[in-house]
């Protein structure tokens, strides 16, 4: 009896094995987004862009197919930690990736540390996500990068005052900070810092706010797909008019929906690490693909950081071999180096965060359409949060 049981289990186990082997040859990416609700242009841009990179690099990575799993978060944390589990024990995925907002990746930290499953964020930009688990590795970008850059260039050109503006979550409370915190040591002054709700916002009591205040520029920071109310808004309230200049972080003027601004948006400075008129050839053909397998669209910031987030999932999986599970794949993210849509891009080993470069733009009017045209550059940026 002893015996049979015994035997009986081994099948088992090799059974089991051999259903694993079978689903191994697989390399699977659950992609989780909001695709859905207010932030689903966040999800359209990163599904589409990770489209774009299987379409022009093949659906083989070290001998096995990969197959990309998309489910809709609607952005919800509840409903993007559920998910990933259920990618984690059912569907057996390699890699987690997508994670459209802040709370959506800070939830779902917990499965990557427990299941040892690499975490690729996309879109999400808080500092520390990237501390939440060491499983987690971002292609997107970091407030701190854009906001110190932009209060930098803010002091030499003539801005003393600025009032922040930023939706009050995470990244706004980044944005915030890093801001206002350059902007002091640079010698200029921050009279008020104002919080606008996440969701549904109304700016209009708030610009009113700033109006009253009549400093040199607000400094705004919303989330990609809120910049045209809140550009509206401004003009509405007539702030331009009054001589309040507009900065802020290039998810205000969004290249999703900078061209339905109009008028208004033009010559706002905004500091970011892409644009869809960056201009290199690399990028170029990345916007004409991408822009014609999507009827149109154009790529935002969110776009290209599902596309190199791609990059750096597949080239891991070919130099980890498939062997080894989750630590050899989050070991060959470390450390990337390679030229992305937006520029030189690095995954710096230690940190597991993206450096690159942050790039000044302005807002201008090119054959009818309004594009960020950068004209500066700060190379090689670090995230300004890592250095507590
Ligand atoms: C976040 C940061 C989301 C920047 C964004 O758009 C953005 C975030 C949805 O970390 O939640 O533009």
């Amino acid at each position: 009896m002893q015996k049979r049981t015994l035997i009986t289990a081994l099948t088992v186990a090799a059974l089991c094995s051999h259903a694993v082997f079978a689903q191994d040859n697989k390399f699977k990416i659950g992609l989780i987004l909001p695709m859905t609700g207010p932030f689903a242009s966040t999800g359209k841009q990163i599904e589409a862009a990770a489209r774009l990179y299987m379409a022009q690099n093949g659906d083989k990575v070290a001998g096995r197919t990969v197959e990309l799993i998309v489910k809709d978060d609607a952005g919800t944390p509840d409903t993007t930690k559920r998910i990933a589990q259920e990618m984690v024990v059912n569907d057996k995925v390699q890699v987690l990736a997508g994670f459209g907002l802040t709370p959506l990746a800070l939830a779902t930290a917990p499965i990557a540390t427990q299941s040892k499953t690499p975490l690729v964020v996309m879109a999400a930009a808080t500092s520390s996500i990237t501390e939440a688990s060491p499983y987690i590795i971002r292609t997107s970008f970091t407030l701190p990068q854009a906001a110190v850059s932009m209060a930098d260039w803010a002091s030499k050109n003539g801005i003393k005052k600025a009032v922040t503006l930023v939706s009050d979550y995470g990244p706004g409370m980044d944005a915030e900070k890093y801001f206002k915190d350059r902007l002091l040591l640079n010698g200029g002054q921050v009279p008020d810092t104002l919080r606008v709700p996440m969701r549904n916002p109304d700016f209009a009591p708030f610009l009113q706010k700033v109006r009253d205040i009549k400093p040199d520029a607000v400094f705004a920071f919303v989330p990609s797909g809120a910049g045209a109310a809140l550009m509206k808004q401004f003009a509405e309230r007539g702030l331009d008019k009054a001589g309040i200049r507009l900065i802020g972080t290039g998810d205000v003027t969004d290249d999703d929906i900078l061209n339905g601004m109009g008028d208004v948006a033009v010559g706002v400075v905004t500091t970011h690490h892409y644009s869809t008129a960056h201009p290199s050839a690399l990028n170029k053909k990345f916007v004409e693909a991408f822009t014609k397998a999507n009827a149109g669209l154009r790529p935002n910031f969110m776009a290209v950081g599902g596309y190199d987030g791609m990059r750096v999932i597949y080239e891991a999986a070919k130099a980890s071999k498939g062997v080894g599970g989750g630590d050899a794949l989050l070991a060959a993210m470390k450390g990337q180096i390679f030229e992305s849509p937006r520029g030189p891009m690095f995954i710096d080993a230690q940190t597991r965060d993206v450096v690159h470069n942050m790039y000044i733009r302005k807002v201008e009017k090119q054959n009818g359409q309004l594009y960020n045209i950068e004209f500066d550059t700060i190379q090689d940026v670090k995230d300004p949060g890592k250095a507590k």
